[in-house]
């Protein structure tokens, strides 16, 4: 069973961090409604949805991968470079702590799980001078997942906030990328699908089971997808990504597995 963690869209999404787009009206109802529907399509798709506690006084809060890195054996509990994202973290580690036993990161290093890319046992971490993913957050991840066999690899890239938003997993060998955000070289023995041209924003697909939700608005990017025969479900999510957010941002998908209290 694959669990999607997400945290609701709070009140106060307006005042969300943004660094490469212009603050513009956020419609709160608007972000809510698609905020659901993403959460019934990871459903359909087979996922069981599970909600952190709401943090209504956290204006990103929905975008919870950025506090963990979810592996099958552990869990780390990052430390989000934006300052005003670092309270985020506490709800987040109590939901997942009867899923995995946690990891936790501490100062001064800093990391955005939107930054982690795994591809099979290579976690792909995105490094930016934008103050969210920095070379000592870096360090204590690889730290923490090398004993189970994960290897780390820096990424640098630029265009965008997160990695993922330049590149995301189509399967453990088939990364969707911007060539002109990060290089498809990055990712080793990985084949790249390029987005198209006209869709820069293309490149964050959500990889649950074996379909990809991908936004509804790159009709052009789709097509390539399916010329890969991949099995895609668009969904309108424009609303959030006025604050920055993909849809890997809005959840943190897993295998379900119980672990001992205490771990
Ligand atoms: C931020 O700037 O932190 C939020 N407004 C957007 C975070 C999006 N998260 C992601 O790409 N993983």
């Amino acid at each position: 069973m694959i669990i999607a963690m997400t945290r609701a869209v709070g009140p106060a999404l307006a005042c969300c961090e943004l660094t490469h787009l212009a603050r513009e009206p956020i419609d709160v109802a608007r972000a809510v409604a698609q905020h659901e529907s993403y959460e019934r399509l990871l459903v359909s798709l087979g996922a069981r949805v599970v909600r952190a506690a709401a943090a209504p006084d956290l204006p990103d809060a929905v975008f919870i991968e950025d506090t963990a890195v979810v592996l099958d054996e552990i869990a780390v509990i990052t430390r989000p470079g934006a300052e005003s994202r670092r309270a985020e973290t506490a709800a987040v580690a109590e939901a997942l702590a009867p899923h995995r036993p946690l990891r936790t990161m501490t100062a001064p290093g800093t990391l955005d799980g939107g930054d982690v890319l795994q591809l099979g046992r290579t976690l792909y971490v995105g490094l930016t001078a934008k103050g969210r993913t920095d070379a000592a957050g870096i360090e204590q991840l690889e730290a923490f997942v090398a004993p189970h066999g994960y290897a780390v690899v820096a990424v640098p890239f630029s265009g965008c906030l997160h990695l993922k938003s330049a590149a995301s997993a189509l399967a453990d060998d088939l990364v969707l990328l911007n060539p002109d955000w990060v290089s498809a070289a990055s990712f080793r023995g990985a084949r790249a699908v390029t987005v198209d041209p006209d869709e820069p924003c293309a490149a964050n697909a959500l990889r649950i089971g074996d379909a990809l939700v991908h936004p509804a608005q790159y009709p052009r990017t789709r097509a390539r997808l399916e010329g890969e025969s991949l099995r895609v479900a668009p969904l309108a999510y424009d609303e959030l990504a006025k604050a920055e957010g993909a849809l890997t941002c809005c959840s943190l998908i897993f295998e379900a597995r119980q672990i001992a209290a205490g771990r």
